[in-house]
């Protein structure tokens, strides 16, 4: 009878670590759990996954849950849009409900020459089979008949890009129900082991030194965020990268009046609304760069006066909590996916405000890489390697407010 009330574990205990893996995973987020998951495929499952903190503690359990793929460069929106269709089966391909909310995105325009940018980047997206096109101000109350969408505003509304695909994901979820498959398919999960070095030979790295031991590996990824300077830094290889934060707060439930995610640039806030009713809101990333996750008041007074423009009904809401989390920016607002300069250490990094959104195809992507040790065509666009090749791939304009 005990055995009945028994709670079943989402994963094992973590053991020992052995003295060698074939693959070791840095970072127990989304992109990390996500590869181990996608090892299986490859019948790769002498795997650990090390987390210094706690599972999801860190970008992926700090994100507003947003996921979309109306990006502006064909490489960019081909690859988010791969993405997303993977988050469309991940619920059933992991037989955990994550909770998957394809409510629509919107960003808005205030300007002419925000619908030219906006119309500019449906082109690009329907150049890519990405279901996204130019609305105006009535189609935008149709979609989300709660918000202002009057004159009398700072920012009136002119229309928006309206991308159906997009919505929100339980992002908890997308992490347990990675580590639950990749723990299932024989992949070892150590949180609160922190890597403390890498030892190279040559082009290769032999093995990582942690803080509960030091272990042998054939093939090391680095799948952190906010850390993956530091972390490559440990390989020899230098990262093009700044670390910042970017905040979001989240408010009491509310009885559910939007269905929309919607995000503006211009007033630098993305708003939604979860299955528990509260809003979800966030900003830009803050311009200096830290690791000091603290929040502040600035935030709060910004982001609360342009909400309540929006959604003056949200008066008397009070907000329950409020975050920050690292985001590592890349010169050209990409990111840095697949090999590095040392043979076997792989990079998953520079995501800045659009990790959690890659975490299924970037697992799929860096799984095949070590599996077949070659570069997937879709993540070949964002190698490290361009930053010496002057090629690079202009997000700028695609984040949604926080660039
Ligand atoms: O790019 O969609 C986005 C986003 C949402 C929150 C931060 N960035």
């Amino acid at each position: 009878m005990r055995d009945l009330f028994r709670k079943r574990r989402m994963w094992r205990r973590p053991t020992e670590l052995k003295s060698s893996y074939d693959v070791v995973v840095i970072g127990g987020g989304s992109h990390g759990l996500a590869t181990a998951h996608y090892l299986r495929e490859h019948g790769i499952t002498n795997v650990a996954v090390l987390e210094k903190s706690y599972i999801g503690s860190g970008a992926a359990g700090r994100n507003t849950t947003i996921l979309r793929s109306n990006y502006k460069t064909p490489e960019g929106a081909r690859f988010y849009d791969a993405s997303v269709k993977l988050y469309e089966g991940l619920s059933r391909e992991l037989d955990f409900n994550l909770l998957f909310s394809q409510c629509g995105h919107l960003t808005l325009a205030h300007s002419d020459r925000a619908m030219f940018v906006m119309a500019n980047r449906a082109e690009v997206n329907r150049l890519q089979g990405i279901d996204s096109r130019l609305i105006g101000p009535d189609e935008v109350k149709q979609l989300a008949p709660a918000m202002y969408v009057g004159p009398d505003t700072s920012y009136p509304i002119t229309g928006a890009l309206h991308h159906p695909p997009g919505g929100i994901i339980r992002h908890d979820a997308v992490v347990w129900g990675l580590a639950r498959s990749a723990d299932a398919g024989g992949a070892e999960i150590h949180p609160y082991t922190e890597v403390l070095g890498l030892d190279r030979s040559g082009d290769r790295i032999t093995g990582v030194r942690t803080s509960r031991g030091d272990v042998r590996a054939g093939v090391v990824l680095n799948c952190t965020a906010g850390w993956s300077t530091l972390l490559c830094d440990m390989a020899g290889v230098q990262l093009p990268i700044t670390t910042h934060i970017l905040q979001a707060c989240v408010t009491e439930p509310v009885k559910p009046f939007l269905d929309v995610v919607v995000v503006s640039s211009q007033m630098h806030i993305y708003i939604s609304q979860s299955d528990r009713g509260e809003f979800v809101m966030g900003s830009e990333i803050e311009p200096w760069t830290t690791y000091r996750t603290q929040g502040t008041l600035n935030f709060l007074q910004d982001l609360t006066r342009h909400t309540l423009e929006l959604f003056p009904q949200l008066e008397h809401a009070r907000i329950l909590r409020a975050w920050a989390g690292l985001c590592d920016l890349s010169p050209d607002y990409s990111p840095i996916l697949g090999r590095t300069e040392v043979e076997n250490f792989h990079v998953s990094a520079g995501w800045g405000t659009y990790g959690f959104k890659a975490a299924p195809i970037v697992g799929k992507t860096l799984a095949e890489l070590v599996a077949t040790d070659r570069t997937p065509e879709l993540i070949a666009p964002f190698a490290l390697e361009r930053f010496y090749r002057d090629d690079l791939v202009s997000e700028l304009a695609a984040a949604a407010v926080s660039h």
